[in-house]
């Protein structure tokens, strides 16, 4: 339903982050802002929201929002113009590029964060219209190599399974998935199962992060080794004689030849265990669970897939599915969890340049299909580049235009350094955005596309289990902004296809693509959607979340695939594949020893853009940081909350040492949020190494030869301020939301002379309100107020006495002041009334470290249960759970170790 009868209005749509697909509500308040639920209907959470999606309601404000199109002036600068100017300037200068070099030297570059319908016709317009494949998509970084996984298995890419299974699994396996963080609402309910029904749960991952500190068994892989462990565990299953033979017989061919490769790759657990770096006995613990447990549901994600034999991986996994015929029935199977919100639509348009739409792919068959159906002059006839290979084309000078759409490649590819410059080279960069300032706009865009965004923009995405939910708009349209299909088809239009883009509505495009999917297909391709090929507008408003396939004339239902073989292949058999030796491109050398793997924080998405507009949010981690094994820290002289400079052949970020035993020894960990317009030197992709899974062109994310030297800075402190402002040269800083403006942590070796200098040189009209200056304990701090308001602060102090922020961010959120609270803001101390908390733990309810340390030191709270009950830690969306429980171990063992 569009429209809840409740009052105010209340809006269902759907989350627009992760591949879990979560249903929100959100009710507008009327002014720009909307309170925000979890959809107690919706079948993908029940109601349950992560820490990102309950925080929505802060990341609404239209402050860093693009709401104008904007071109560049011939002097450099951007300036705003009109949408018929922009877009005559979009089409111009893409007609004039193809007509003079061909289509192939134009490029689009997508992202899993378009909508179904967005990306529907960008992928139109490109291969069927302008006639080149030339269109990736940021999941060629992310889920590309299951794609390939899948279609070499299955023949399609075809994800067997739905959520469903969790709750009938006894055996969950998560590869390379840190689910407690980046999957929370799906995690949750794994975790639900294990305490409710026993399931077991076994976690593979270099680092014990907060997933696998809930495991029952943890793997602690070493770095690439996942295929050899998952031929080992083929090997094991016919060895014990765990394997379906009716199953394979019928529905499988090339397990023998698969079988021998495995043997000869994992030869027996003594290898394997050097090959791994995994004990034996937890190996055989493994192997042992798996092949006692017919109801196994195996999960993985960028551990699997971000990886130069993500491919093998995959298939690896699904060997052992295949082998033991669970898969597509109830409780069991193989099951890549996608990233974003519409990872999985974006595969069903063919947003990679290796597919066509509706799973279609470039067999002279399909082409000439797709070709008929729409009507298409000139359509790709071949696979175009992937998005590595195709920001290495622009850096050869062979594409010349590039449209980019919600993603930021500067960012987010590896060696993002020389991406940068190939954004320079080009003659038309067009970037269609929702905020004015990323680090792609800044590289040097020509023309600025303002896009509707979250709770503007409206259509369908498709999350993990093929369920197709609609996002709808419940905030009207900022300025200027438009969907991206509008944007899309006004420039087809103007390149004169008019005919095939004349779409009134997101409805009109989804039916097209739903009839699209059902075209000729007759049970030969997985995607078939047909039912909604004739959905009225009205009905497409209305339309409840549904799982695909839903054939014409097929009642919805649960969805399964395989369970009685019937796989895409021409012969309907599924394939097993022999996975190759791992190839040890990333081995460490003399002057790289250490292997840099990458990944994501509990509460902040990707580049920032959205979560690093809550303040909320940005308090839980808020500086970029390095993982460090504590005898690898000790060898390097690093300490815990210093800095480190880490450098790969690619580039160097100085980042916080965050120093763990979690952390794997010769291995670095350091999440990838961080960018130039938010952080001095933090940007990781900058040092990621541009290998790839030669299958599906992913990117290896997750394993750079790289080293750490210790970085010293003699002072450190912060700023809050209302204003955005910018640091002195030579600055480490990073920048936080925070209630009332903004924050910035900051380190650096000039002296609080230089600090009070730089001070009153940025307040040269205004007054430095008050301020402290204490030479010899090396300590200076001054604030502006303005109306009986904080409007600036600046703590600079010795590095080893890091001043502490959360006193002062009360003080910038509470509005106007007492006397007594600013003189005990320069005092460095709390004012009344605003209790310093410490770091929260808790996104949901803003819990505090502090608090919960006290909690537990009064003996209010032993347990998690305990602490939910005393502060409502933990209560919501439980992805802080696992943290509360180290804090909790941490604490006791700290009072137990005083007490003796
Ligand atoms: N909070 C949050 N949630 C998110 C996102 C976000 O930005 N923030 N992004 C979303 C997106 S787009 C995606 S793709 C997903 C990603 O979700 P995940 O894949 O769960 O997240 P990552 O942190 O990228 O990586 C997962 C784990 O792989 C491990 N790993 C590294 N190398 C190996 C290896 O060789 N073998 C194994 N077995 N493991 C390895 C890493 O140590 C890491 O813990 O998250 C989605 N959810
Ligand atoms: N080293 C390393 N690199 C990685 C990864 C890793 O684990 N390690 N993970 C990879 C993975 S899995 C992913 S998915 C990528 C993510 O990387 P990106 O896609 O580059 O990251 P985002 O910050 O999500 O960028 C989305 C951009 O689109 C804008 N946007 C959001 N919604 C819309 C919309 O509706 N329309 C338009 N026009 N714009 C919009 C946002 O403002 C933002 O600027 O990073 C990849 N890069
Ligand atoms: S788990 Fe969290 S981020 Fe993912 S869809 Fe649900 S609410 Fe959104
Ligand atoms: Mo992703």
């Amino acid at each position: 339903m569009n429209a809840l009868s409740n009052d105010p209005p209340v809006v269902r749509t759907t989350c627009p982050y992760c591949g879990v697909g979560c249903g929100v509500l959100a009710s507008p308040d009327g002014q720009g802002g909307a309170m925000i639920s979890g959809d107690p209907d919706h079948p993908s959470n029940f109601g349950r929201l992560c820490s990102k999606g309950s925080a929505l309601d802060e990341t609404l404000g239209l402050d860093k929002r693009l709401l104008y199109p904007m071109v560049r002036q011939p002097n450099g600068k951007m300036a705003r113009t009109d949408w018929s100017t922009a877009l005559d300037k979009v089409s111009d200068g893409l007609r004039t590029i193809i007509a003079r070099e061909g289509p192939d030297a134009v490029a689009f570059y997508l992202s899993g964060q378009l909508l179904t319908e967005d990306y529907y016709i960008a992928n139109k317009l490109m291969k069927g219209f302008i006639g080149t494949a030339n269109v990736d998509t940021n999941s060629r970084l992310c889920m590309s190599s299951s794609v390939a996984g899948h279609k070499r298995a299955f023949g399609a890419d075809t994800v067997p399974g739905v959520y469903a299974d969790l709750d009938q699994a006894d055996l969950i396996v998560l590869v390379g998935s840190n689910a407690a963080w980046c999957h929370p609402v799906l995690f949750q309910r794994i975790m639900a199962n294990k305490r409710e029904r026993g399931a077991k749960l076994v976690v593979i991952d270099p680092r014990r992060t907060m997933t696998a500190q809930e495991a029952d068994l943890f793997l602690p892989i070493a770095p690439g080794m996942d295929s050899v462990l998952f031929a080992g565990l083929l090997a094991y299953l016919a060895d014990t004689h765990t394997i379906d033979f009716g199953y394979i017989a019928a529905h499988t061919v090339d397990f023998e030849a698969a079988l021998e490769r495995c043997r000869s790759l994992a030869p027996d657990i003594a290898q394997i265990s050097k090959t791994t770096g995994i004990d034996a006995a937890d190996i055989i613990r493994f192997y042992e669970l798996f092949a006692g447990t017919p109801n196994a549901v195996t999960c993985y994600s960028q551990g699997v897939n971000q990886s130069a034999q993500g491919t093998d991986k995959v298939n690896a996994i699904i060997n052992c599915h295949l082998a033991t015929g669970r898969i597509g029935k109830a409780g069991m199977g193989p099951f890549s969890l996608t990233g974003q919100p519409n990872a999985m639509g974006g595969r069903e348009v063919g947003g990679l340049a290796n597919q066509l739409a509706a799973h279609m792919g470039f067999s002279p068959l399909d082409v000439d299909r797709v070709r008929r159906f729409w009507n298409a002059p000139r359509m790709a006839e071949r696979e175009g580049h992937k998005a590595v290979q195709m920001f290495d084309a622009i850096n050869r000078g062979e594409i010349k235009a590039l449209w980019v759409m919600a993603t930021n490649p500067a960012v987010s590819l590896p060696n993002a350094g020389l991406v940068r410059d190939a954004l320079r080279k080009l003659e038309l960069l067009i970037v269609s955005e929702n905020v004015l300032v990323n680090d792609t706009v800044m590289t040097g865009a020509h023309i600025l596309l303002p896009a509707a965004a979250w709770g503007e923009k409206s259509g369908t995405v498709t999350n993990s289990e093929r369920r197709i939910s609609r996002q709808r708009a419940f905030l009207p349209l900022p300025g200027e902004a438009k969907p991206d299909w509008w944007i899309i088809a006004q420039a087809a239009k103007r390149l004169g296809y008019g005919k095939a883009f004349n779409y009134e509505t997101a409805a009109d495009i989804f039916r097209e693509h739903a009839a699209l999917s059902a075209y000729e297909n007759d049970g030969s391709r997985d995607f078939d959607i047909g039912a909604y090929a004739d959905i009225d507008s009205a009905d497409f408003d209305t339309m409840t979340p549904f799982q695909w396939p839903r054939a014409a004339g097929r009642a919805p239902g649960e969805t399964r695939f395989f369970a009685s073989g019937d796989f895409f292949t021409a012969d309907g058999k599924a394939r097993f594949v022999a996975p190759e030796t791992p190839a040890l491109h990333f081995a460490a050398d003399a002057e790289f020893s250490f292997t840099l793997n990458t990944g994501r924080v509990r509460d902040q998405w990707h580049t920032m853009t959205r979560t690093g507009l809550s303040p909320r949010l940005a308090s839980h981690l808020p500086e970029p940081f390095v993982e460090v094994h504590p005898d690898d820290a000790r060898e390097h002289h690093l300490v815990d909350h210093g800095f480190a400079r880490v450098t790969t052949r690619y580039g160097s970020c100085v980042l916080k040492v965050h120093v763990t035993d979690n952390q794997r020894r010769g291995s670095l960990f350091a999440p990838i949020h961080w960018h130039g317009t938010n952080a001095s030197s933090a940007c990781i992709g900058e040092l990621v190494n541009p290998a790839t899974d030669p299958l599906s062109g992913q990117p290896e994310s997750k394993a750079t030869p790289a080293s750490i030297q210790r970085v010293d800075y003699r002072f450190a402190g912060f700023v809050l301020s209302r204003r955005d402002l910018t640091l002195p040269e030579g600055t480490w800083w990073v920048k936080a939301a925070a209630d009332g403006g903004e924050g910035i942590l900051l380190a650096s070796n000039e002296g609080i002379r230089f600090w009070e200098e730089w001070m009153h040189s940025i307040t040269s009209d205004a007054t430095v309100s008050s301020d402290f200056l204490d030479e010899p304990r090396g300590i200076y701090r001054a604030a502006i107020f303005k109306d009986g308001k904080l409007d600036f602060c600046l703590f600079v102090g010795p590095a080893s006495q890091r001043p502490e922020w959360n006193a002062a961010k009360a003080v910038l959120a509470a509005g106007t002041l007492e006397e007594q609270q600013r003189r005990a803001l320069l005092s460095g101390q709390s004012a009344d009334g605003m209790a310093d908390h410490g770091p929260i733990v808790c996104a949901c309810f803003g819990v505090g470290l502090k608090l919960i340390r006290n909690a537990i030191a009064t003996g209010e709270a032993t347990d998690v249960a305990s602490v939910g009950k005393a502060l409502r830690a933990g209560t919501n969306c439980g992805s802080c759970q696992p943290e509360l429980k180290r804090i909790i171990a941490h604490e006791q063992h700290e009072r137990a170790a005083h007490a003796v």
